[in-house]
């Protein structure tokens, strides 16, 4: 029986990463950079997304949001404050995205619409890690709130990580998150990988991130320079 569920689970995901991959071509003929978000629950990704799109817009980029949750579209309502196309995925059961999600909630939108596709994942620390979405850049967020300790305690997603935000710096005092401790969790992980310290609440960090996002984009394409074809 565990020989047969860990075939299946094999196959499930081949087929998962076969998806990403035409998704990954589409994203790039399109001229779109696609960031997949990843944390726990709580840990800020929709205020911080929100905020992020936000100043991309003041700047003449065209970002769009998914945004999985099991159940409400609340999320998605949310995101859509920032004047962004957004849409929600309803998992109802499931604890992660997939690829074949993601490709049918892009239906009646046209890639070249936009210069950055952002997917919020399903706030979980284990599943989402073995996903491939077709992203460019993996995004794990760490909050001030949920201790230094948590990339020792999910090494197999903070070894996924592109790109590592610590989120809610403001809380950092009152919650005594020890930034150098949690820097150093994260480097014993993934050595080297660059680590962003934002707060949504107060602005904090905003700037420097969004900055960074705008080098993802392909060289030579400024904002709303997507290709016309996809
Ligand atoms: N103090 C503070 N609270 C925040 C910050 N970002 C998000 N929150 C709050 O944390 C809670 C969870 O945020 P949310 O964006 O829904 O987290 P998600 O589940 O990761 O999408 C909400 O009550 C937010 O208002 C922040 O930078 N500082
Ligand atoms: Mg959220």
């Amino acid at each position: 029986m565990t020989t047969r569920i860990v075939e299946l689970r094999k196959n499930v995901l081949h087929k998962n990463d076969a998806l990403a991959h035409t998704l990954r071509g589409r994203f790039q003929a399109a001229g779109c950079t696609v960031l997949n978000w990843v944390s726990s629950p709580g840990t800020g990704k929709t205020e911080l997304l929100k905020q992020v799109m936000i100043r991309l817009r003041a700047q003449g980029y065209r970002p769009a949001a998914l945004v999985g949750d099991l159940e409400t579209d609340n999320d998605a309502r949310r995101l859509a404050e920032s004047g962004a196309p957004a849409r929600q995925i309803e998992t109802h059961t499931l604890c992660h995205l997939e690829a074949d999600m993601v490709e049918r909630h892009l239906d009646g939108w046209t890639l070249a619409d936009f210069d950055f596709l952002f997917i919020e994942n399903i706030g979980n620390l284990v599943c989402p890690a073995a996903w491939d979405l077709g992203e460019d850049v993996r995004i794990v967020l760490l909050s001030a709130t949920e201790g230094e300790d948590k990339p020792l305690k999910y090494p197999k997603l903070f070894h996924t990580a592109d790109v590592v935000v610590f989120t809610k710096m403001d809380l950092a005092g009152p919650c005594e998150f020890d930034e150098a401790t949690a820097e150093r969790n994260v480097h014993a992980i993934r050595p080297d990988v660059a680590i962003w310290k934002t707060s949504a609440r107060k602005g904090d960090g905003l700037a420097e991130f969004c900055e960074y996002l705008t080098t993802l984009r392909p060289a030579q394409q400024p904002p709303g320079k997507g290709s016309p074809d996809c």
